[in-house]
């Protein structure tokens, strides 16, 4: 307990520095765009009380050091470096979490957003009763030439008419991931949010108890001058998942639903195996061992780069990973066949057996390897 005259001493300092608006900036192998990131927030924030989380998930290039380097000269630079995970949502999370002022914004560290609206997104959140504000590349004022192909502005487009379909509210860009809003409302909703993928602000949005009231503000999305983008065909099975995870009201976890698609992306590759070997005069033996091999090999890797890329694995440990999975597989397999055998002798059907016992090996397979292969931190 605090007494009366400790909490008034302690609450002295820390008003003088309160930031009313909290910059969070998921970042990823961002080094030469976090100082003038600082320098272009200090420009377009005159006269507003702001500080900048940096969220890194342990860049190779040192992001997180060059952060660091400015905090120590400007108190209202800071920085979070995750150790073993990515993701750009979980990163933002993490990000507003980890901050108190009343209001937050999240945009990109690489300099593509426009920061010079954050002055009137803020505005817009303490004076128009907005409990979120959308930076949009389509509406009044917006602009997408930042997109870097054609078949990006597709995808975006495809994207939009999909979302609208699920979201509460209209709005002309849902997978922007510039926006401003409530912390206290975040933080009442962040036990909802799925966190995985890039679209934070869907996930969001898709995951509060009422809809928010919302308002769109036109930015321009400029063109990338420094660094890389991490956009992959990745982030389209993301996209994907999230919104089956938002359908189904995340009852069947995501990975669970990654780790079965990639299970069945397996049996195909083991059925043309097999039949490709047994077709080249191999004997059934070698060929379903060969077979089976293959299928592990690949299943593994699909569910390193995909199921469980937050945790990705790298050098030994992926090495050290193979074998645990294939020895887990192995058990798993064992179990499949016996129960099937065993539901098979006491019934007249193949079907149930065999849908049984691959389940319940499905399901050997995904909380083993959960617990044991993929790990938040293997040390
Ligand atoms: N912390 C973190 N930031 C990320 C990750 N992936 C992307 N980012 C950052 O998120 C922002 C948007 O990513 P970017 O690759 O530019 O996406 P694009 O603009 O759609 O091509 C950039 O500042 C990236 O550095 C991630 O896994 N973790
Ligand atoms: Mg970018």
């Amino acid at each position: 307990m605090l007494t009366g005259s400790e909490t008034q001493s302690q609450a002295a300092p820390a008003a003088a520095h309160a930031a009313e608006l909290s910059v969070i900036i998921p970042c990823y192998n961002e080094r030469g765009n976090v100082g003038p990131m600082v320098a272009q927030l200090a420009a377009a924030l005159g006269g507003i009380a702001w500080e900048a989380i940096f969220v890194d998930d342990d860049s190779p290039d040192g992001t997180s050091d060059v952060a660091r380097a400015i905090a120590v000269t400007d108190p209202r630079v800071r920085c979070i470096r995750r150790i073993g995970r990515r993701g750009l949502s979980s990163a933002v999370i993490e990000g507003i979490l980890s901050s108190s002022a009343k209001y937050f914004a999240v945009i990109d560290g690489d300099r593509q957003h426009d920061e010079t609206r954050l002055p009137e997104m803020l505005r817009m959140l303490r004076e128009d009763g907005a409990d979120v504000v959308v930076a949009s590349r389509f509406a009044d004022g917006g602009d997408a030439a930042g997109l870097s192909s054609a078949w990006r502005y597709r995808l975006s487009t495809v994207g939009i008419s999909l979302v609208h379909k699920l979201l509460p509210v209209k709005l002309t860009d849902p997978m922007s991931g510039f926006f401003a809003g409530r912390r206290d409302l975040f933080e009442q909703t962040a036990p909802s949010l799925t966190g995985q993928g890039f679209k934070i602000l869907l996930d969001y949005l898709l995951s509060t108890k009422t809809p928010p009231v919302v308002r769109e503000i036109g930015a321009t999305f400029r063109p990338r001058v420094e660094g890389e983008s991490k956009l992959s065909i990745l982030v389209i099975v993301q996209f994907g998942a999230l919104l089956l995870d938002k359908l189904f009201h995340g009852m069947v976890p995501l990975r669970f639903m990654s780790f079965a698609g990639v299970g069945f992306v397996g049996l195909i590759i083991h059925y043309l195996v097999l039949m490709l070997s047994l077709s080249s005069g191999i004997t059934f033996g070698l060929a379903q061992t060969g077979a089976t091999l293959v299928a592990m090999l690949t299943n593994f890797q699909l569910n390193n780069a995909i199921t469980y890329r937050d945790m990705k694995l790298k050098g030994s440990r992926l090495w050290r990973g193979l074998v645990e999975f294939m020895l887990v597989c192995g058990i798993g397999a064992a179990a499949n066949i016996g129960i099937a055998r065993m539901l098979y002798y006491q019934n007249d059907g193949v079907i149930w057996p065999g849908l049984l016992g691959a389940a319940i090996g499905l399901v050997w397979n995904y909380a083993v390897s959960s617990t044991l292969v993929w790990r938040a931190r293997r040390r």
